[in-house]
């Protein structure tokens, strides 16, 4: 059977590629989940992708991802990582591996930043790459999660 994997992506991250390409590129968030599909596609396994402004929907996709037998999450938390011990507890409560990314090096922008309450939990930590970051997580885990 293919291998399930979910791609879950924060507040404001719709807005990729259209504000702040200085920080965060030119590449939009259709762009990089079209490439996550292709890129799973090609190795047998299978992607869904969401991505929610709402803590709350964020956090019934991963329950629903339990049962649906997703075997492996990559999240880009958006605001959330800084602020959110309910996705945290999400996370912990399914307990299905996991790699956090960020499309920005958090550790070279405001302190608020530099503290994730996911890292703990996640199998690896991907940030200031763009959006190969998506690449590299999605990869990674295919391989080994
Ligand atoms: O670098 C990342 O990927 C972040 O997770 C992005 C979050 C930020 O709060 C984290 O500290 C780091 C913000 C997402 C906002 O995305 C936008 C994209 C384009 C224009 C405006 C916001």
């Amino acid at each position: 059977m293919a291998k399930k994997l979910l791609l879950l992506n924060g507040p404001n991250l719709n807005l990729l590629g259209s504000r702040e390409p200085e920080v965060y590129g030119a590449t939009t968030l259709a762009e990089i989940e079209q490439a996550a599909i292709a890129l799973a596609q090609a190795a047998g396994a299978e992607l869904a992708c969401l991505q929610s402004n709402h803590e709350g929907d964020l956090i019934d996709r991963i329950q629903a991802a339990k049962a649906e037998g997703v075997e492996a999450i990559v999240i880009n938390p958006g605001g959330l990582t800084h602020t959110s011990v309910a996705l945290r507890d999400a996370l912990a409560g399914v307990a299905i591996p996991f790699v956090e990314v960020h499309i920005s090096n958090i550790y070279k922008r405001e302190s608020f930043r530099h503290h994730s309450y996911l890292s703990e939990l996640a199998a690896g930590v991907v940030c200031g790459l763009g959006p190969d970051g998506y690449r590299i997580s999605i990869e990674f885990a295919i391989k080994k999660l």
